[in-house]
């Protein structure tokens, strides 16, 4: 398109005011301007911003029932040979949600690449590269077949070139390129709270990803389902990026959904306090859906439920997603229902009257996001498992020393589950000041160290092999 076109639809809505510097700008950057306009679907935006700015909270608008306790399902080794047998027969795909910006952990690069801090200073990205390739090697000895689970990773613009780089120079952590998949979520232009977009230089509209729940309309456009279907998988484990304990494709999970005919299942674990930045699973006007803590309202947040006074929406969601491919296939029929979300944030952007680029102090700016969960609604057979937090849920989303969800607390509950694998395996630390880390590739949930039946560890050191484990 060219200028007259795009500077006509874009006074259409009302946002003429982005080509105020236009004329200051060289010609190359003129035309990258342009193309970041004519790339933005004006009149979608336009609606949205009506409807975001007008949009009700959930809670006054939905009708909300706390989770029926009959749906929940207690996670249990039964379902892990089921899983794995799947996981054999290259039924299962994992992908993985890693568009967001880390900006609570005040880390510019992708949270995939953050050091917690272990022993090994591995980064979450090796630590989850690593549970699948265990699974692939479980698998494969179990079934003799060579397993394979391809990981499709969900980035976004400001992640997506760090990351594709980050995995190249760790040569994708042992797994094999081509089961390694990077695929780029979509954008929404910022606006300001009178709705006007913003840009963030004098030739540049300031946007930002449009929410883990644009993964839908990004596994259709890149190609993601395509290749779903081509390399016949059937269901997919889908999760967010910094949880360090996340079992990836945990064969327990994909058993239990299969076995069910799910098309959409979650995991839970017990809320710890109404004020968790979690979503909770409930009934929303009849069907599941998550409330998200941003916009639950204090007075369900605190509710509590009267058989035992825990908290009556006290499911929380661990960003922890099972889908068959059947069920994608079918989101494009109802994608664009799914509502959009309103976020108040600190958005720099080129102060119009000055042409200097101002920093806010304040939320000053609206970003439009989607949430993975939205969909939920549209399961026809949706099934919940309750999983134990010590062993699943360590999310990393503050800075070092902020004292919970941090890197300190990621750090503490992996090496906790790695002395509760080596108890369970009959073995002890010699005293309580060491630590053990325990390689994915030597044991994804316990397994493999039998040989520690009665031995003693005597010093902190990192379990890579049987090697390690026959020397203890
Ligand atoms: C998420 C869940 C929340 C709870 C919590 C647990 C959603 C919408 N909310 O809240 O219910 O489970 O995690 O820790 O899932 N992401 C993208 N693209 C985006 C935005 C986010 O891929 O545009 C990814 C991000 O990389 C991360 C995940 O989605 O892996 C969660 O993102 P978040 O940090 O924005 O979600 P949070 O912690 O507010």
């Amino acid at each position: 398109m060219n200028y007259e076109t795009i500077f006509k639809k874009y006074k259409n809505a009302g946002q003429e005011h982005v080509f105020k510097f236009f004329d200051e700008l060289n010609k190359k950057d003129q035309e990258i301007f342009l193309t970041q306009l004519s790339q933005i679907d004006i009149d979608q935006v336009s609606t949205l911003i009506q409807q975001a700015t007008a949009h009700k909270l959930t809670q006054d608008t939905d009708q909300l029932e706390p989770l029926p306790q009959d749906i929940v399902d207690v996670s249990h080794p039964q379902w892990y040979q089921n899983g794995l047998q799947l996981i054999a027969e290259n039924k299962v795909a994992v992908i993985l949600m890693a568009g967001g910006q880390g900006t609570r952990l005040g880390s510019q690069d992708p949270k995939g690449c953050y050091d917690i801090g272990l022993p090994s200073h591995k980064s979450l990205f090796q630590l989850q590269a690593e549970r699948i390739q265990r699974l692939q090697t479980l698998a494969s000895s179990f079934y003799s077949k060579n397993s394979i689970i391809p990981w499709y990773i969900m980035t976004s613009g400001p992640t997506d070139i760090p990351t594709r780089q980050f995995f190249k120079q760790h040569n994708y952590f042992g797994l094999s390129e081509q089961n390694v998949l990077f695929f780029k979520q979509g954008v929404l232009p910022c606006f300001n709270l009178q709705g006007k977009f913003m840009l963030e230089e004098k030739g540049k509209l300031a946007v930002a990803p449009d929410g883990n729940g644009g993964i839908y309309n990004a596994l259709h456009r890149e190609g993601v389902i395509k290749s779903l279907k081509e390399r016949g998988i059937l269901y997919s484990h889908c999760y967010c990026v910094d949880n360090s304990l996340a079992k990836v494709a945990d064969p327990i999970f994909i058993g239990y959904c299969a076995s069910r005919h799910t098309d959409v299942g979650i995991k839970v674990v017990a809320k710890n306090n109404p004020e968790e930045p979690v979503g909770v699973v409930a009934r929303r006007n009849g069907k599941y859906g998550v409330v998200e803590y941003s916009e639950i309202s204090d007075e369900l947040a605190n509710m509590r439920s009267n058989l035992d006074g825990s908290l009556a929406y006290g499911a929380a969601n661990i960003a922890n997603h099972f889908f068959s491919t059947d069920f994608l296939e079918r989101v494009p029929s109802f994608a664009n229902q799914l509502e959009y979300h309103v976020a108040h944030k600190k958005i720099p952007f080129i102060d119009a009257s000055t042409g200097d680029r101002v920093f806010p102090k304040e939320p000053n700016g609206i970003k439009l996001e989607r949430f993975v969960f939205d969909v939920f609604s549209h399961s026809e057979a949706f099934s919940v498992l309750h999983v134990d937090r010590a062993d699943e849920f360590a999310p990393l989303k503050n800075g070092s020393g902020a004292g919970v969800d941090c890197p300190e607390t990621s750090r503490t509950a992996i090496l906790n589950q790695a002395q509760r694998f080596i108890t369970m395996a009959g073995g002890h630390y010699q005293d309580q000041s060491i630590e053990v880390e325990i390689s994915p590739l030597l044991s994804y949930g316990g397994e493999n160290l039998e040989k520690l039946n009665g031995k003693f560890i005597k010093k902190s050191c990192i379990l890579n092999s049987l090697d390690d484990v026959y020397s203890q």
